[in-house]
């Protein structure tokens, strides 16, 4: 077990320049919907298949500081028999494990969720370390519609958030606190920004509270954006701008870095928005990294060119490969 002045160090290698992480966390439902886009059977070896034809991809672990597994695949192995997360820490890569467990309605807003996990969270982060885990992650899903989201939503899902991001630091792992801000809605851009920046100040105010070392402690955010259904559009100038004013009026500066989320963006937006984001924080020099987090803008190409199919996995690789190189590109203000 990494001891507590191993965080900071850890948590610095994951948004060492030039690198970013790879989230393959989604779960076995999540995973399953990707799969029945191009018909691909929903079983537990074809999903070790598709996580092994990525992390075995040649040349990611220039632009991949770490990849974030789900329980199913921290369990599973490479085709020549080596556990995953040993197999992507020979390459340089570090594994990560997300620990939230699905999703509770909450209380008197039926139509918000409280991130579940907390139970048993100990012995389970005994395990992942076991298999050799580095870091953690756990999301908690904040949606904007007229009269949400509520203060009780935020500040609940803050307060799990924050009790699993200490107890992640006393296993020796570094916590990467996700509060998804969803892209679903017809909100503005300056709603989102709003809406971000409340659920962060909450989330920091209860990371402080519970005792975390911000210096061993990762967030990974949304991008400001105007909701998905709103008709709007912003440039990636204006994104940048919104989303940067944010978070630099909400985050402690003693946080190492900072990972975006794709959030159901095309693979293009993300890449569009990250790099101006980077450039826009390097000329202010923003005082963290600012680095991805993506599942599907780095995955979604890959799965269209693999489809399940073994002969189509070269392709898919080279496909998945170039995604990891340009985006890390991005990653440093590099388009
Ligand atoms: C928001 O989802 C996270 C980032 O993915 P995108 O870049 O596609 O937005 C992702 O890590 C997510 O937490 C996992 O895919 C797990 O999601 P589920 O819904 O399966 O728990």
């Amino acid at each position: 077990m990494a001891s507590a002045s191993a965080l900071p160090i850890i948590a610095r290698k994951l948004v060492a320049p030039g690198k970013g992480i790879l989230a393959a966390d989604e779960s076995i439902g999540t995973c399953g919907k990707r799969f029945q886009k191009y018909g691909i059977p929903e079983t537990p070896e074809m999903r070790r298949k598709w996580r092994g034809l990525l992390f075995s991809t040649p040349g990611i672990e220039k632009g991949l500081s770490g990849v974030i597994l789900f329980d199913e695949t921290i369990r599973q192995e490479t085709s020549e028999g080596e556990p995953f997360a040993e197999y992507l820490e020979g390459r340089g890569v570090l594994p990560g494990i997300k620990v939230d467990q699905k999703t509770e309605p909450l209380a008197g807003s039926p139509e918000e969720e409280l991130t579940k996990g907390l139970e048993g969270l100990p012995e389970r982060l005994r395990e992942y370390v076991g298999f050799g885990a580095k870091f953690t992650k756990w999301r908690a899903v904040i949606r904007i519609k007229e009269n949400l989201p509520t203060d009780a939503c935020i500040e609940e899902n803050a307060r799990r958030m924050a009790a699993y991001a200490k107890e992640s630091q006393r296993a020796g792992l570094v916590p990467v606190v996700e509060p998804e801000v969803l892209l679903d809605g017809v909100h503005t851009l300056v709603r989102s920004e709003e809406v971000i920046g409340k659920t962060l100040r909450a989330v920091f105010r209860e990371v402080k509270r519970e005792g975390c070392d911000l210096s061993g402690l990762i967030l990974k955010s949304s991008m400001a954006l105007p909701g998905k259904d709103s008709g709007a559009t912003a440039s990636p100038g204006e994104i940048a701008e919104a989303t940067l004013r944010v978070l630099l009026s909400s985050v402690p500066k003693e946080v190492p870095g900072i990972l975006f989320l794709s959030g159901g963006a095309t693979p293009e937006e993300a890449t569009e928005r990250l790099n101006e984001i980077v450039k826009k924080g390097n000329a202010i020099n923003a005082p963290w990294p600012l680095t991805f987090s993506y599942s599907r803008a780095l995955q979604d190409p890959v799965l269209a060119a693999w489809r399940g199919k073994d002969e189509n996995a070269p392709q898919a690789q080279a496909i998945f490969a170039e995604r990891v190189a340009q985006t890390a590109r991005v990653s440093e203000g590099r388009l």
